[in-house]
């Protein structure tokens, strides 16, 4: 047997064996606080394009309100982008300064 032969049939043999599949990046979907959105309009936007019901909802624009800042929930790249952009057309749409933006968990 060859060197380069043995070396191929051992490569990785003492390594813990891993899917091979790499799970894509994940980013989170932030809202930030306003003095100006009303407090309705945020709970619309996080049922809407977040699948919260009404009490989460609630509970998340809260947090946003109190705190500046939360989370609506955690997608890899495209979706998490295609949702900030949603969010921030319709309060563009609506005349509100609501925030959305996304970053890398
Ligand atoms: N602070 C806003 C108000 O008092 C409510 C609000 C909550 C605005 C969450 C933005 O992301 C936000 N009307």
């Amino acid at each position: 047997m060859s060197g380069k032969t043995e070396k191929r049939q051992n490569a990785g043999l003492l390594e813990k064996p891993r899917p091979k599949t790499k799970k894509p990046p994940l980013y989170k979907v932030l809202l930030l606080n306003d003095d100006y959105t009303p407090m309705d309009f945020v709970v619309h936007v996080l049922q809407q394009y977040f699948n919260k019901d009404q009490e989460e909802a609630t509970r998340i624009m809260l947090t946003v309100h109190y705190h500046g800042v939360g989370v609506c929930g955690v997608y890899p790249y495209e979706v998490a982008e295609t949702k900030v952009n949603q969010v921030m057309s319709l309060a563009k749409a609506h005349g509100h300064p609501l925030q959305c933006v996304m970053e890398r968990e």
